[in-house]
């Protein structure tokens, strides 16, 4: 009898693709699997784009997402869900409906609301129902701080409301915790702050870094996801995904014309473990 592997912590991610692997389902599953995570994935949307923007979307139809999950969760246990772009009102609705039948599973929700570059991924039909649907659900709610104004909501007689307000409110629309990270900001360090039901539980600063990245966010999310799946609390999890993000960040590259793209494999590339680019290396073609 052959001894099995034991199974590495399985983390379901409902995400849409990015072809250039910087952002989307294929950011979340390259940093899950250099975290020692097992990422299945639940696809809701399909873009197509380069490093410099998106040019289309098409979200996959509720059913067909929803069966793609319900298939996953039947046949395997599951640590951790991570959701990013939805594309429809629909798909809110459908992954809503799926994590509602798993209370017991934390759940990191990045609301993608824009791309980086500011690519519209959500309407306000799709913010609405995020907020209905989806926070009363999250475990850790990871905006960035234009998204978290957006989803917050500013009163009619109000001036926009400070972060923390908006951290507030969006606790109060059923968050458990919400990590608002400042990188859209324009002070001179990267300050990310995690709310609780009681105010805040940490602030970090970051240096800021002088290149644009793409998938930053879902870097940050999903590594979140993923040190919860391996039985990490909220407040270290969060604080070991953002040095874990700051280091693929600093160790990023620029495969085109656009952004640069976190380096999700920094520790294993550092060691050497690294054949492709060894064997380029050798050839000596400067590719
Ligand atoms: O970075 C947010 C994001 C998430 N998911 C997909 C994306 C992007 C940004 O472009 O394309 C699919």
């Amino acid at each position: 009898m052959t001894t099995a592997t034991p199974t590495p912590p399985l983390v379901l991610v409902f995400a849409a693709s990015d072809p250039t692997a910087g952002a989307g389902i294929q950011a979340d599953t390259l940093t899950l699997a250099s975290l020692g995570c097992h990422p299945l994935s639940a696809l809701t949307a399909v873009t197509v784009q380069d490093t410099a923007g998106v040019k289309g979307v098409q979200a996959v139809a509720a059913d067909f997402l929803e069966r793609q999950a319900r298939t996953l969760l039947e046949d395997m246990h599951v640590a951790a869900f991570k959701i990013g772009v939805l594309g429809s009102v629909e798909n809110v609705i459908a992954v809503a409906g799926i994590v509602a039948d798993h209370p017991d599973i934390p759940l990191v929700f990045d609301p993608v609301l824009t791309s980086g570059r500011g690519d519209d991924f959500s309407g306000e039909a799709i913010i609405a129902a995020m907020r209905e649907f989806l926070l009363p659900r999250t475990t850790v709610l990871t905006p960035n701080a234009p998204e978290a104004r957006r989803l917050a909501e500013r009163h009619a007689d109000e001036d926009e409301p400070g972060i923390d307000l908006c951290a507030q409110r969006l606790v109060a629309m059923g968050a458990q915790y919400v990590l608002i990270t400042g990188t859209h900001e324009s002070t001179p360090e990267v300050i990310n702050t995690l709310y609780g039901r009681d105010g805040v539980l940490r602030r970090d600063c970051w240096e800021r870094l002088p290149g644009s990245y793409h998938g930053s966010g879902c870097t940050l999310a999903s590594a979140i996801a993923g040190y919860l799946a391996g039985g990490a609390g909220i407040e270290d999890a969060v604080r070991d995904a953002q040095e874990y993000t700051w280091q693929t960040l600093a160790s990023g590259f620029r495969p085109g014309r656009g952004q640069f793209i976190p380096d999700r494999f920094f520790r294993t590339r550092c060691a050497g473990g690294n054949a492709a680019m060894d064997q380029a290396e050798g050839r000596g073609d400067g590719r």
